[in-house]
């Protein structure tokens, strides 16, 4: 009896070292006064062996929620849409001020406070994250 419970213990710590598949961190929206849009910023993990993209992202708190490519030629910033952003296997992709980044337009979120956001992915499944809300300082 005893030799099983130890086999059994130590299955249970390697499932829980393991890491998921993909992963979010450091997920937050930069709350704009008035009626300005809400940027949000995380990095993506993909710990699986193949590409997975995100496609989409939807969220309570805002009334249209896109993935957003910021770029500037010549001096003049611009966003484009993106259908996709794509996470090589075994790599990261990170959302950022004046990157890649999630625009919330029609925000409806207090500083301090966390709102959720589901992401979905390529690979038909999708990611429940909770996003900060920070200030236009990004505190
Ligand atoms: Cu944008």
């Amino acid at each position: 009896m005893k030799r099983l419970s130890v086999v059994v213990l130590l299955a249970m710590t390697s499932v829980a070292a393991q890491a998921a598949p993909f992963d979010i961190n450091g997920a937050w929206f930069r709350s704009l006064p008035g009626k300005l849009p809400a940027g949000g910023y995380f990095t993506a993990q993909n710990n699986s062996r193949r590409d997975v993209a995100i496609t989409g992202a939807r969220s309570e708190a805002c009334g249209l929620l896109m993935i957003h490519q910021s770029s500037n030629k010549g001096g003049m910033s611009s966003m484009a849409m993106l259908e996709r952003v794509n996470v090589p296997a075994g790599g990261q992709v990170t959302f950022a001020p004046g990157g890649t980044h999630l625009m919330c337009e029609g925000a409806k979120m207090k500083i301090g406070a966390k709102v959720p956001v589901l992401l979905t992915l390529s690979n038909g499944t999708a990611v429940a994250v909770a996003f900060e809300v920070k200030g236009a300082t990004g505190k």
